[in-house]
């Protein structure tokens, strides 16, 4: 059994934290994660106070064990979210996409765990300062928002960085990726492009057969012009948003406009032409869909087995 001190700190019991995806992450697939002994996250991106506050109650609802909500720092309603998760006394928050200083203080007052993503070693160790419990390095291989590094290198640096402890994430899917993460000195994982084809998992069926389908180059990063760099899978939308973003007569407002709508399109609709199907690049790496409890259940054993034969490498 692999046990690290991220599973004392969060009251779990398997090492892994699910991504807390936008348009993705609901009470079905965080209860799922969190009752087969990871913690579930519930995404905080797309939702105002009421519909997270539901989404909440109803993941209580389905699961008596912890779990967590993400605060997507570039969400329009991150106000109300940082506000509801107090309320609503969610025990464990993650945090991306931004600097989450403004709201510490009155988080750390309610007991809250929180876990900002960092994606360098700099902000680890300001987020430490700041009274975060642990860090999620994680690196571009990832899908959606991403930072320059990559994860063999971020992850290390990071764990030099800090006393805290460290959870990698990006390009891990199976395995041979937790294990990796932990001879990177991680203390766990975050997962998120294999959650999305959980059964548990509620997005459109056409994104989850992008996912099984997708071939280890089959992702492609945008958004550099717009500030807000964002992997997913190749189509019919990150094609013409890759054109435009080239064309200087296009401005950014546009290239924003064009952004727009198109997670939940690809999310909920499965709108294949309009729609942007985050994934990361460990895509190719996704090919049944499984119960969560098969998932996780799947990638220790397969992490332990590697771990315990690793030493029959060496004379
Ligand atoms: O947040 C994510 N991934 C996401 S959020 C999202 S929703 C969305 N995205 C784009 C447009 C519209 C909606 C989809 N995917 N991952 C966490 C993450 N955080 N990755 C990288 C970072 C990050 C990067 C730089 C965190 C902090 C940072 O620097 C902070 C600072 O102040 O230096």
């Amino acid at each position: 059994m692999i046990h690290t001190p991220i599973c004392e700190l969060l009251g779990i019991e398997y090492p892994i934290i699910q991504g807390g995806m936008a348009w993705v992450a609901d009470a079905s697939l965080a209860s799922a994660v969190s009752n087969a002994g990871g913690l579930g996250v519930i995404a905080g991106m797309n939702s105002n106070a009421e519909q997270l506050r539901a989404e909440i109650r109803k993941c209580r609802e389905m699961t008596d064990r912890p779990f967590g909500v993400n605060v997507m720092l570039m969400s329009p309603f991150v106000e109300e979210v940082a506000r509801t998760v107090i309320e609503e006394h969610v025990p464990v928050l993650t945090t991306g996409a931004g600097n989450p200083g403004k709201y510490m203080a009155a988080w750390l007052e309610a007991g809250i765990k929180v876990l900002p993503v960092v994606a360098s070693t700099g902000f680890a160790r300001l987020v430490e300062k700041r009274g975060a419990r642990a860090v999620i390095a994680e690196g571009a291989e990832s899908g959606g928002h991403i930072g320059e590094l990559h994860t063999m290198a971020l992850v290390p640096q990071v764990c030099d960085s800090v006393k805290i402890p460290v959870l990698a994430a990006g390009g891990i899917a199976d395995g041979r990726g937790i294990a990796a993460a932990l001879m990177l000195g991680a203390d766990g994982v975050q997962v998120g492009t294999r959650f999305l084809v959980a059964k548990e998992c509620t997005i459109s069926q056409v994104y989850k057969d992008k996912v099984l389908k997708a071939k280890d180059i089959d992702t492609i990063v945008t958004g550099i012009r717009t500030g807000d760099t964002v992997r997913s899978l190749k189509s019919n939308f990150s094609r013409t948003f890759a054109k435009k973003e080239n064309d200087p007569s296009i401005t950014k407002e546009e290239l924003e406009r064009l952004g727009t709508g198109a997670l939940r399109l690809a999310a909920r609709e499965g709108d294949e032409a309009n729609g942007c199907f985050l994934a990361g690049e460990c895509s190719g790496l996704v090919n049944k869909e499984q119960t969560a409890k098969e998932m996780i259940q799947e990638m220790f054993l397969e992490a332990e087995q590697i771990l315990k034969g690793a030493s029959n490498r060496i004379r």
